[in-house]
């Protein structure tokens, strides 16, 4: 068997921060997995070195359901972030080391590929409609079939997902969290408005998609989303915070706009309602938050049987080696919807070199065995870890918001 002789983490800063898991077998076969949870980075680091490290040595790395159902049971201690990132990582590892020495990439020990390619979505973002639009134009020139808006909000000095940076959108980016404010009114004159100068500008073959960044509450939601039907997103994200999932059959009750949420899910439960009574269309729960591939493709299989599909969440803060593992999950999963991308920094690719590809609008994860993705350990130790916390929103009376 692979017996697991060690394992390490690794914290680097190439552009902001990644935590990953380092698995080793006797045979020296490694296995990488991402731990990454933006702003609370070292808790998860700690996690693991503390916690899951002395836990796994000596194990057969070929177990990994066992391994994940050891960690999951065994810390008493179940679900959340920090938690469910940590198992992630391992489980990621995990796979990477089965396919490494089956010699065959991830997605064919999933059951094979069920399409050609994973169709993504890229994010242009402008201080005014008319930035946006010309950043959408940019994306769809170089063949991205579905593009997210994000604008600016005349009165507001800072909004989710407009930054200064077009191509690198990292909202982390202060040593304490940065305090920005919030109009709801303002926000929801200006989305639909959005989307109108969208369409004429762009047409109708393109996706379009937005993301609310859970702002609202379910029948603002529900106002918004009838809003925005005449211009058919693709979905409308996050509209409101999940942690009442039955908040959203009021906004189910009032629009036909399709529905994602999930990226700050943790497991199952999280969505089960949801997914359940089909409030939602796409289930953005993803690799790393989402107790690895094996986690989520209970999830998936679960939203298959209710006809809600994925779209794995695939910003910055993932670290190319979910962005990996998620291609592999994508390619093989029958009820796969679209896979966010954002690009990384050149210096993140330098040091997580990896085997997917981008053609056409699709994502590729390539035919390296395990997930194509390594880390060069020495490029990694060049960019130390640097404090870095997402902003925090409040409303115009100084009370606190959603950010
Ligand atoms: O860590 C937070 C970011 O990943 C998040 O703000 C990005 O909402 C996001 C998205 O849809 O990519
Ligand atoms: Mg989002």
């Amino acid at each position: 068997m692979p017996k697991i002789i060690s394992a390490k983490t690794i914290v680097t800063c190439p552009g902001r921060n990644f935590v990953t898991l380092k698995i080793e077998t006797g045979d020296g076969v490694t296995g990488l997995g991402d731990a990454t949870l933006n702003g609370r980075e070292l808790a998860v680091e700690s996690y693991l070195r503390d916690h899951v490290v002395p836990c796994l040595i000596g194990r057969d790395a070929h177990q990994i359901e066992d391994i994940w159902q050891y960690l999951y049971r065994g810390a008493y201690w179940r679900r959340g972030p920090v938690t469910m990132s940590a198992i992630a990582a391992v489980d990621m590892a995990l796979w990477d080391i089965k396919g490494k020495i089956a010699g065959l990439p991830v997605y064919q020990l999933l059951g094979g590929a069920c399409r050609t390619g994973v169709m993504v979505y890229g994010h242009a973002n402008g201080e005014t409609i008319d930035d946006t639009i010309a950043a959408a134009r940019e994306y769809v020139a170089n063949g991205y079939k579905a593009v997210r808006l994000q604008t600016g909000v005349p009165g507001m000095s800072d909004v989710y997902g407009v930054s200064k940076d077009k191509l690198f959108y990292e909202p982390a980016d202060s040593d304490l969290p940065k305090e920005t404010v919030w109009s709801t009114d303002k926000y929801m004159r200006v989305a639909p408005e959005l989307f109108a100068a969208a369409r004429k500008a762009l047409g109708w073959e393109v996706h379009l998609l937005h993301d609310v960044h859970h702002r609202l509450t379910p029948i603002e939601a529900g106002r918004l989303g009838k809003d925005l039907e005449p211009y058919r997103p693709f979905w409308m994200e996050d509209a409101t915070p999940a942690e009442n999932q039955a908040g959203f059959r009021l906004i189910r009750q009032h629009t036909t706009t399709p529905l994602a949420v999930g990226e700050i899910f943790s497991s199952i439960w999280d969505c089960k309602q949801l997914i359940e009574e089909q409030l939602i269309d796409y289930i953005r729960a993803t690799v790393v938050h989402a107790g690895g591939i094996t986690h989520l493709r209970k999830i998936a299989s679960f939203a298959d049987l209710h006809g809600v599909r994925t779209g794995c969440h695939g910003a910055t803060d993932l670290s190319p080696v979910t962005m990996a593992a998620a291609l592999h999950f994508d390619l093989s999963i029958p009820n796969f919807g679209i896979q966010e991308y954002m690009r990384h920094t050149a210096d993140t690719d330098a040091v997580f070199p990896h085997a997917y590809t981008f053609e056409g609008g699709m994502l590729h994860p390539g035919e390296a065995p395990g997930l194509g993705v390594e880390i060069d350990e020495d490029a990694a130790a060049r960019f130390p870890y640097k404090r870095a916390y997402l902003p925090v929103a409040r409303r115009l009376d100084g009370s606190m918001h959603d950010w």
